[in-house]
């Protein structure tokens, strides 16, 4: 293990150093550049979009502006922000974390690389029908409203690509662990996993909404479909699909963050506790998006309610590990007082500066996560604005963010090149954060004055009530200029660091070594297939009575809706 890049650190063991077979001779990431790039690319065209719906919600007379325009670049953002570039990024960084701290190939290259065009295949499908005017469904899809059935098989082969890279990854895994029984699994190697098994408990349930309902219906197989259902198995995804979004970044900050900030892990067990939580509670909470929706037992409402509080608690496991270890970095650089740990941190560091105001921002998000679980909170607070202030902090910035720093440092290590064009690098997190501040405190401001959700006609046909609301949205709209401004010079970035540096020696792929020493067993939290069948227990019980419910009463379908 090479000295810590603040060269103030003593090596320790770590986990990282493969322990078995030999590591792969300077592997080729191909696999891992062939799904950064699709995300690259899903990012860029959902920026654009995403500038002119901030634009045409602060009321503006936009070129084009139309509600049939204005639903299909909602849809299209949505699913190429939320759905697209997230799924492609994490597919990339899982392949890369394997490789790196495992010290081997991945097993079955070759199914990633099927996994790979069977989701691009997939994701061109689905956009060619948003473009095509015919799928102006948003990225939740939600029945009764209709989408050409390219868009339902092409979201369908998305997630039977993303499938095929689980199989990789957990075959990987298990070779290694073939290896090296008994042997503590790498952290970031640990939460990749938990990831991984999020993903296949929660894509059960929208691949039974898909395969079941959707698609038989848009072919015209099926006359009606029933929302409730539907919204059920999305939800029994949707909300585990968040985590699915926030552990690859959570990986970053325990394992990444540390490490960057010339610091140490202030705790491992505890990051493979948060894990653990998360494998367990991150499915069995979604009715908390269906409190106002008819048909499912109020009882079972408040089940969904209790366990998403517990599903609050590892990230607050992980905000007091992942700052503990911030104040460690800040006191190994000499730091002595309260807080002027904070200026000796590498704020110049696009990791570094990413993470850390993707987490300040968290802060902000998380606390509305609290209130929107909260039955008679949410009241006031579904359908408003304040829900997509809500998720442009958490996955638009907590993931996002840490997703864009993690390129910065992930690019010049997977290809040899040099980072482009730095000081954009440098300048392009802090507006992101200000353009957030902005676009998504405001929106939970107007949120709360009773500002819709999802609705084009921005002056609300001359209600007395939005007038209050336009200067609110015109701040936000300010804050998408500058969010689209920092979204195209993360852009430039990645594209001139790949088309316009040259090759040199690559750095190495290191991640963070814990405070204390660390065991070198396999622990309680290790044990993942326990923890996938205790998860699974507690999926059954939360949707068993719910879905079999709906499944029991008569209840009456609808007929598709296309409105444009
Ligand atoms: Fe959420 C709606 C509840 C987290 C995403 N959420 C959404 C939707 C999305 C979304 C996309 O209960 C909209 C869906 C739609 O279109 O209808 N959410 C929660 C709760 C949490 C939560 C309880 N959400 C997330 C994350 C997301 C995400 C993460 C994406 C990545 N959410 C809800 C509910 C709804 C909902 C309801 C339905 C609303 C409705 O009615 O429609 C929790 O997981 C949050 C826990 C987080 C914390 C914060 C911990 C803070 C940390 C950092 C601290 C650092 C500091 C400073 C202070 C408790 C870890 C660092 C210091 C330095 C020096 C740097
Ligand atoms: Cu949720």
């Amino acid at each position: 293990m090479s000295a810590d890049r603040s060269g103030a650190l003593p090596t320790a063991r770590t986990t990282l150093e493969p322990r078995v077979g030999a590591p792969a001779a300077s592997p080729s990431y191909r696999l891992e550049l062939a799904n950064l790039s699709v995300a690259v690319a899903a990012f860029g065209v959902g920026a654009a979009m995403a500038v002119m719906q901030a634009l045409s919600r602060a009321n503006l007379a936009l070129p084009l502006r139309s509600p049939g325009v204005y639903y299909l670049s909602v849809t299209a953002h949505g699913v190429l922000m939320a759905l697209v570039f997230t799924t492609f990024f994490i597919m990339g960084l899982g392949y890369v974390v394997l490789r790196a701290a495992l010290g081997r190939d991945l097993v079955s290259e070759r199914l990633g690389w099927i996994s790979f065009w069977v989701a691009l295949a997939g994701t061109a499908a689905a956009t060619a029908a948003i473009l095509s005017g015919t799928s102006s469904v948003l990225y939740t899809f939600y029945p009764p409203l209709q989408a050409h059935p390219a868009f339902y098989i092409g979201a369908a082969l998305l997630v039977v690509g993303s499938w095929g890279w689980c199989v990789v990854m957990v075959r990987t895994y298990r070779h290694w662990r073939r290896d090296n029984p008994g042997t503590a699994i790498p952290l970031p190697v640990h939460g990749m996993l938990a990831t991984v098994i999020i993903w296949l408990l929660a894509t059960v349930g929208v691949a039974a909404e898909v395969v079941l309902l959707l698609i038989p219906w848009s072919l015209g197989l099926r006359e009606t479909v029933d929302p409730v259902l539907a919204r059920t198995l999305f939800w029994w995804f949707g909300h585990p699909l968040v985590y699915f979004w926030l552990l690859p970044a959570y990986v970053v900050w325990y394992s990444v963050l540390p490490r960057v900030a010339g610091g140490r892990l202030f705790s491992d067990p505890l990051a493979r506790l948060a894990f653990v939580l998360f494998i367990l509670f991150s499915t069995p909470v979604g009715l908390h998006h269906q409190f106002l929706d008819p048909g499912i037992p109020a009882g079972w409402k408040l089940a969904h309610t209790v366990s998403t509080y517990v599903i609050l608690f590892p990230s607050f496991l992980t905000a007091f590990t992942v700052i503990a270890s911030l104040e460690v970095a800040g006191r190994l650089k000499g730091a002595a007082g309260w807080f002027d740990w904070i200026t000796k941190l590498p704020w110049s560091d696009p990791l570094y500066s990413s993470v850390a105001l993707a987490m300040l921002t968290f802060a902000v998000g998380g606390f509305g996560g609290a209130v929107n679980a909260a039955y008679a909170m949410n009241a006031m607070v579904h359908n408003t604005a304040w829900v997509q202030g809500h998720f442009h902090l958490t996955v638009g910035t907590a993931a996002a963010l840490t997703f864009m720093g993690t390129s910065y440092w992930l690019l010049p290590r997977l290809t040899g090149k040099e980072l482009r064009f730095k000081g954009a690098a440098q300048v392009q997190p802090y507006l992101w954060f200000a353009g957030m501040v902005m676009f998504g405190v405001v929106n939970h401001v107007t949120g709360i004055m009773g500002m819709p959700r999802r609705l084009y006609e921005a002056s609300y046909v001359g209600a007395e009530a939005a007038a209050r609301w336009s200067e609110w949205t015109a701040i936000s709209a300010v804050g998408g200029v500058v969010l689209f401004v920092s979204a195209m010079l993360y852009i430039a970035v990645m594209v001139g660091t790949w088309l316009w540096s040259k090759p040199g020696a690559a750095p190495a792929i290191e991640f963070a070594e814990p405070l204390s020493p660390l065991r070198e067993d396999r622990g309680v939290w290790d044990r993942l297939g326990l923890w996938t069948i205790l998860a699974i227990a507690l999926v059954a019980i939360a949707y068993f009575y719910p879905i079999g419910q709906l499944l029991r009463t008569e209840r009456f379908g609808s007929p598709g809706f296309r409105p444009f």
